[in-house]
C-alpha cells in the first residue's frame, strides 16, 4: 500500500504531470502516517535521480529538467511544513547556503527543513552565494555552523575558497563547516579543510546536532 502510493507519486514526476504529483502527495499526507514524510522526500529524490540520468543521456532537455525541478519544490513545499513539528529544544543557530554559480537548492531545503526541525534556527543564505555573502554572514550571526551546498562540478571550488577566506579572516576555529550534494564527496571534504561531508540531509543534521551536544 505504502509502496503504491510512492511509485505513484514517483511516476506522476517523470509524467511531468504537476497535477497528478500534487494530487499524489496530498494522498500521502492524508494516509497519517501509512507513509512517513521521510519516505516521501525519499521518494523524491530518487525519482530526481533518474530525471538527471535522463538529461545526462541525453533522453531529456533543460526544458523537463526545469519543470521536473518546479514539481518537485511544489511537492517539497506541501510536505516540508510537516517536519517542522520536531522539538522545542533551542539547539543554536546555523548559516546555509547553496555556493557561487549554483542554482539548485532543493537538496539545501531539506537539510535546512531537518535541521529546524532537529531545533536549529537556520539562516538560509538562499542560492549563488558569494564568498563575501558567507564570510559577512558568519561575522553578523556568529553561527555555530556554516553549511554549503553544492551539485555542480563546476561550483564545487568555491567551497575552497570560502573555507581559505575564513582562514585568512581569523574566523576557522569558530566555525564548523559542513558541506554536502550530489557532486561532492568525503574525500573532497577532507581536501578542502571541512569538517564534514553529509550525503543526505538526514546524516547531515546527525552530524551537526552532535557537534552541539556532544
Ligand atoms: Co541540474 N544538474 N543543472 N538542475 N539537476 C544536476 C545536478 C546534474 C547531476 C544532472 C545531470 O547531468 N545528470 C548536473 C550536474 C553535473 C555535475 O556538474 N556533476 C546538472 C546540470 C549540468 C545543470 C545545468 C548546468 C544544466 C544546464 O543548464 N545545461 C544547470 C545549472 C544551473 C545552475 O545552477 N547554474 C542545471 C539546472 C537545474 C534546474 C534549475 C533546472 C533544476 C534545479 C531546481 C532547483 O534546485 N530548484 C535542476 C535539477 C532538478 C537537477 C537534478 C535532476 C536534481 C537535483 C536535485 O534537486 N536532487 C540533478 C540530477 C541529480 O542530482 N542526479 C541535476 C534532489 C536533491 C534532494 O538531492 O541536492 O543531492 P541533492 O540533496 C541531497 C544530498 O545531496 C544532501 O541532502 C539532500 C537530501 O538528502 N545535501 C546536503 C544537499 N545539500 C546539502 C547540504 C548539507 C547537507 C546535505 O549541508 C550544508
Amino acid at each position: 500500500m505504502a509502496n503504491d502510493i510512492l511509485e505513484k507519486m514517483k511516476s506522476s514526476l517523470l509524467d511531468l504531470d504537476m497535477d497528478a504529483t500534487i494530487e499524489n502527495v496530498n494522498s500521502i499526507i492524508r494516509s497519517d502516517g501509512t507513509v512517513s514524510v521521510q519516505e516521501a522526500i525519499d521518494a523524491i529524490s530518487e525519482a530526481l535521480q533518474v530525471v538527471g540520468k535522463r538529461f545526462q543521456d541525453g533522453d531529456w532537455f533543460l526544458t523537463e529538467l526545469v519543470y521536473s525541478g518546479e514539481i518537485a519544490k511544489a511537492a517539497m513545499e506541501l510536505l516540508s511544513p510537516l517536519l517542522a513539528v520536531g522539538t522545542s529544544q533551542q539547539l543554536g543557530t546555523i548559516a546555509v547556503g547553496t555556493v557561487a554559480g549554483d542554482l539548485h537548492d532543493l537538496g539545501k531545503n531539506i537539510f535546512i527543513n531537518f535541521a529546524r526541525s532537529a531545533g536549529f534556527e537556520v539562516i538560509d543564505l538562499g542560492v549563488d552565494v558569494a564568498k563575501e555573502k558567507f564570510i559577512g554572514a558568519v561575522k553578523e550571526h556568529s553561527p555555530l555552523v556554516l553549511g554549503m551546498s553544492c551539485l555542480l562540478t563546476v561550483t564545487a571550488g568555491e567551497i575552497g575558497k570560502v573555507i581559505e577566506e575564513l582562514i585568512n579572516q581569523g574566523l576557522r576555529d569558530k566555525i564548523k563547516v559542513i558541506i554536502g550534494g550530489a557532486c561532492l564527496t568525503a574525500g573532497f571534504a577532507k581536501d578542502v579543510d571541512a569538517d564534514a561531508f553529509a550525503p543526505d540531509a538526514v546524516t547531515g543534521t546527525d552530524i551537526i546536532r552532535k557537534w552541539i551536544t556532544l
